[in-house]
């Protein structure tokens, strides 16, 4: 990997591992080419960008001409500290999660192939939400393809598997195949590939759902035997909800943010109703960017309270803000 990258290199990779369409990809490519530093020791990396770019720009054309598929791709606005996608085989248990953990409906039934459109869904995880969102099953012969940019996009996947039924073990292996090969894998660390950009890992659990089954140690251990994963794992019961809270606190730990008050410099106590989630190593400039636009061109100091500094301090935009700081911006007029 090439040496120095800038900041706003770093950001526009992120965006890019995370885009959802080939127009985003090739917005945020087009980016990283723009900043990534034009020396020697980057020579292989801006090679690779450019093929990537050319590549990008093949595949929106060859779908131009493309008859539009019939498919129920919806597409989910991001909303909330980050997005966390729930995926696994046939009956495994992925709308009764998202049941258990938002206030989304999707249908739930002792049979497969119950859930034929993706539905998102909001966690709650003390003051902030996280989006979930339970997708149609994956098997040797069905995927939907707009599932690949939802795993792409989000910072975690749930692999849910139901180890009590008699399928489950072979379920589980047929979705870890599905993806093995394509350029959207699942990772113990989300990034990018250090030798091909256009290969992206998304960190992943696996979850177990059917805690509360009788069977279910017998069933995991023989889990283990025949399946072997990288990933953390999480046994649940999403009908008595063993094993859930331990589960809601590592996704949410897993999106990666800071939670951050703002408070008006007229006022003396902080918005504690809604706090602004930013990710880890964000500045002020950054929460000035999520607020308005043109904040961070107007901004003039903060007074930040919060364990990295006494009480009030004035600090500058770059200063990296800390989980629960208060941020008093004073902006000109
Ligand atoms: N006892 C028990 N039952 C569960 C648990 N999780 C899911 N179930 C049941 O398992 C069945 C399948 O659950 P669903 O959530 O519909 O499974 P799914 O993975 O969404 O299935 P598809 O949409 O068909 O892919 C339902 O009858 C659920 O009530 C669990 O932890 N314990
Ligand atoms: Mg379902």
């Amino acid at each position: 990997m090439a040496a120095n990258l800038t900041p706003q290199y770093l950001k526009a990779e992120e965006e890019y591992r995370r885009s959802q369409t080939p127009e985003e990809e090739l917005k945020w490519l087009q980016v990283m080419f723009a900043e990534i530093p034009k020396h020697k020791a980057s020579e292989k990396m801006q090679v690779m960008l450019k093929t990537k770019i050319a590549e990008t720009k093949r595949e929106i054309e060859a779908s131009k001409g493309a008859s539009k598929k019939v498919g129920k791709s919806v597409k989910i606005p991001r909303q909330g500290a980050g997005t966390c996608v729930i995926i696994g085989g046939p009956n495994a248990g992925k709308s009764q999660l998202l049941t258990f953990f938002t206030k989304a409906r999707p249908e739930v039934a002792p049979y497969p192939f119950t859930t034929q459109t993706a539905m998102p869904g909001m966690m709650q995880w003390e003051d902030v939400f996280v989006q979930l969102v339970d997708t149609p099953p994956i098997t040797p012969d069905f995927f939907e393809s707009y599932l690949y940019g939802y795993i792409r996009g989000a910072e975690l996947v749930l692999l849910v598997v139901d180890p009590t039924s008699d399928e489950g073990i072979q379920q589980c292996q047929d979705v870890l195949d599905r993806l093995q090969n394509t350029k959207t894998r699942l990772a113990v660390e989300s990034g990018l590939d250090e030798d091909d950009v256009g290969l992206s890992y998304t960190k992943t659990f696996l979850v177990a759902t059917h805690k509360d089954s009788p069977d279910f140690d017998d069933a995991m251990e023989l889990f283990h035997e025949f399946c072997k994963v990288p990933f953390k794992e999480y046994c649940v019961s999403a009908t008595d909800g063993s094993g859930t809270d331990e589960l809601r606190t590592a996704i949410y730990e897993s999106m990666n943010v800071v939670r951050v008050y703002t408070k008006q410099p007229t006022q003396k106590q902080p918005d504690r109703d809604k706090p602004f989630t930013l990710r880890v190593g964000s500045s002020v400039f950054d929460l000035c960017d999520l607020i308005h636009k043109d904040y961070a061109s107007r901004f003039k100091f903060a007074r930040v309270w919060g364990e990295g500094v006494h009480d009030g301090t004035v600090v500058k935009g770059d200063y990296v803000v800390h989980d629960g700081d208060v941020v008093e911006l004073n902006i000109a007029p």
